[in-house]
Order: C-alpha cells, then structure tokens, then sequence
C-alpha cells in the first residue's frame, strides 16, 4: 500500500539555508535535505482506491499562493525530545488549507487526525538525546533566521511503503491559484 502525505516543498536554496542547522547534537539522525518538507496532511498506508479518491478531491482545491516563514529551531516532545524542527509561522493561510485537506481526507473515509496542526520542517529525528543538550543546541541556535519563500503549489508525496521515511516522490502537483 502506499504512504501517502501532503506538503508543501521547501526550495533548494531554504533547505541549503535549513541544512547550517546540522551537527552539534549527539543523538540527531539528521534528515536528508532533499527530503525536507512542511506536511499539512499525512495520509498514511492506504489502498488503491482511497488514494485515487483522495487525488482527485485534492485536485478540487482552489487557493492562491502564500508567503511561508521559517520562525527558528525548536524540539518536539518536551522531556523526551523525539525531533528537531525547524517551525513555520501558522499563517492563515497555511492553517486553512491544512484545514481543507484535514476536510478532503476524512471525504475519502480516512480518520480524522487527532493532533493539533504545527507547521515545521522535520531537520532530525532524535534518540537518546538529553533535554538538557537539546535546550543547549537551540540556546546557540535560536532566533528567527529570517528565511521565507512563497508557496506555488502543494503536492501528494509517497514515501516507502508500509516504512515511511525519505526518499520521497512526488505522485502529484497542484498549484495555488
Ligand atoms: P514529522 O516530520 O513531524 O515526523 C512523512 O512521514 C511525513 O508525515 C513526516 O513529515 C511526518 O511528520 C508525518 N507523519 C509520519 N507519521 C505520521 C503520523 N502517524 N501521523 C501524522 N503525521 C505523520
């Protein structure tokens, strides 16, 4: 079955930008920059059938372009970090269309996704790394990079199937219009 995501693509020169984050933490497994993405909807390991249903209604999808900021480094998962994100401003713009494909996905019968939306580029996935070493990571790291970029289009990843993780392929493009 494929595993199936939706996302917005970071441009090259964000992920090279994105990538001076790398190294200075024991215990990141740092994620490819290639594979750097922002998820609005995971969509998960689905069947043939739901995942046509879902392309299409993601083809209905009219909204125009938008600016995407990139806020600062920050870690998921409290006293047991578990990643290393690089967040992104919940412009409105990005929480309605999230809001819209959260809408299409539990139209082509998916379950709805429990979690609060938080936008961010996944930078590293974390094992064994303490609180104390994240906090000193982002203490030398903070503050807002002042990167952005404008969003054209959003797109339906796969990624390996029934495992997840990179390298992820594009399956469709939509443009924001
Ligand atoms: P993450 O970056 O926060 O880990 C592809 O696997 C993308 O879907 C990843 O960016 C990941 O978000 C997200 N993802 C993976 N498993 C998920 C799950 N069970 N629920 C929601 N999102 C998930």
């Amino acid at each position: 079955m494929p595993r199936l995501f939706t996302a917005i693509e970071v441009p090259d020169e964000i992920g090279l930008a994105l990538a001076g984050y790398r190294g200075g933490l024991s215990g990141a497994r740092w994620i490819d920059v290639e594979n750097y993405h922002i998820t609005l909807r995971f969509l998960g390991d689905i069947d043939e059938e739901t995942a046509q249903e879902a392309a299409y209604l993601l083809g209905q999808v009219r909204r125009p372009p938008f600016e995407v900021t990139i806020t600062g480094p920050d870690a998921f998962g409290g006293g047991r970090p578990r990643a290393l994100v690089a967040k992104v401003s919940p412009s409105p713009a990005i929480l309605e269309l999230q809001a819209e494909h959260e809408r299409l996905a539990r139209r082509a019968g998916l379950p709805a996704e429990s979690r609060k939306f938080a936008p961010h580029v996944t930078l590293a996935r974390l094992r064994d790394a303490s609180p104390r070493a994240v906090a000193d990571y982002l203490g030398l790291r903070g503050g807002p990079p002042g990167l952005s970029f404008r969003a054209e289009q959003f797109v339906l990843y796969s990624s390996r199937d029934s495992v997840g993780g990179g390298p992820y392929v594009v399956e469709a493009a939509y443009p924001l219009r």
